[in-house]
């Protein structure tokens, strides 16, 4: 009964999840190889799912799979995964796809402005647990929790399900996925993320984990954090931190990540200019907030956003990259994000003071 003992514990929708991993299987015996696709730089919860789906796929069904890259990867901690993990990624542009093919698209959902896929491409199915809603309508399968804090935990249940053995490479990958999506809250997100956390940890490769987490950073990091640091504005529970030239889109989730610290605030907003886009990352100290839900009602029409719970990102156009346009957008954006916290107008406070900056240059 060993197999039965590491079923994830907890999750009261056992036989149902049996019958989506069972479905799912069922609906790929007819094509020649399945795909897997996801949002643009793929992070560790969409790669994670992409390996143990395409791992379940070729155990159980034993048909030919490939892992597709939509966009680059430049987080140094997610380059660490792929490199370490040996994860062989097709690069989008390169793909030609094939008459009986099967597309599988994870932790992402179709029309969410989150990735490049050509609209025409036909999907089989569609896993994930974003709570924005994408084109879902003639997708043959779909599994959406949005409850469940990461894809790789809905992947591991369909693994243990399908009573598929785990190496240690894959454990390892789902287990960091979990870990990165759950940001240190595990019981905030869903038994379901917990128990895999449990189930996955025994059997991941911990020296591995230890190099992904402690993945080496490059100078454009520290560059860009002394700039939104330089650039940090608190207004009441709000931070918001502005970056002129964000060298890589996932730099503006690092700044975020790291600005929702500081316990005068509880919102965290870091806006940084990258190429002709404004790229957003919002978090929220509050257990209950809907950073997800808040940032697309206050990004709207100037472009898309989505996310989760604690933590969203989203993008916006940029008419020009004039000065002056971008000036004209930040301050659209900050109105309305002030307006949606319920936060008075009012001059924002410096996190580091103009004149300590220039103190700390004189000496
Ligand atoms: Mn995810």
């Amino acid at each position: 009964m060993a197999r039965r003992s590491a079923e994830p514990a907890g999750n009261g929708h056992a036989t149902l999840t049996r019958r989506r991993s069972e479905r799912f299987l069922a609906g790929l015996a007819d094509c020649s190889c399945v795909s897997f696709v996801s949002h643009v730089h793929l992070d560790p919860d969409s790669l994670g799912s992409m390996l143990g789906l395409a791992h379940l796929v070729e155990t159980c069904l034993d048909k030919p799979v490939r892992l597709i890259r939509d966009g680059l990867i430049n987080r140094a901690e997610n380059r660490a995964m792929v490199e370490l993990l040996d994860i062989d990624l097709v690069p989008l542009e390169e793909v030609t796809w094939a008459a009986d093919e099967a597309v599988v698209m994870v932790d992402s959902q179709p029309n969410t402005g989150r990735h490049t896929l050509d609209a025409d491409v036909p999907l089989y199915a569609v896993i994930d647990h974003h709570e924005t809603l994408g084109d879902l309508a003639g997708i043959p399968f779909v599994d959406l929790r949005r409850n469940v804090g990461a894809t790789c935990s809905i992947v591991t249940s369909y693994l243990t399900e399908q009573e598929v053995e785990l190496p240690p490479r894959l454990a390892t990958a789902l287990y960091y996925g979990i870990e990165t999506e759950l940001n240190g809250h595990p019981r905030e997100s869903n038994a379901l993320d917990d128990s895999s956390l449990n189930l996955l940890y025994p059997l991941a490769d911990k020296d591995g984990l230890a190099q992904i987490r402690n993945a080496r950073l490059p100078h454009a990091y520290f560059q860009t954090v002394l700039q939104a640091m330089q650039s940090s504005f608190i207004y009441d529970r709000l931070i918001i931190s502005w970056v002129d030239e964000l060298p890589q889109p996932e730099l503006a989730a690092q700044v975020a990540d790291f600005l929702i610290r500081f316990d005068e605030v509880d919102w965290a907003l870091c806006a940084g200019v990258c190429g002709n886009r404004l790229v957003l990352s919002l978090r929220t100290a509050t257990a209950q907030g809907c950073a997800g839900d808040l940032l697309q009602q206050v990004v709207g029409k100037l472009g898309s956003a989505g996310g989760h719970h604690r933590r969203a990102g989203g993008v916006i156009k940029l008419p020009s990259t004039a000065p002056s346009a971008i000036e004209d957008v930040q301050g659209e954006l900050r109105r309305r994000l002030l307006k949606a916290l319920h936060i008075d107008e009012c001059r924002g406070q410096r996190l580091v003071a103009l004149r300590d900056m220039l103190q700390n240059l004189q000496t």
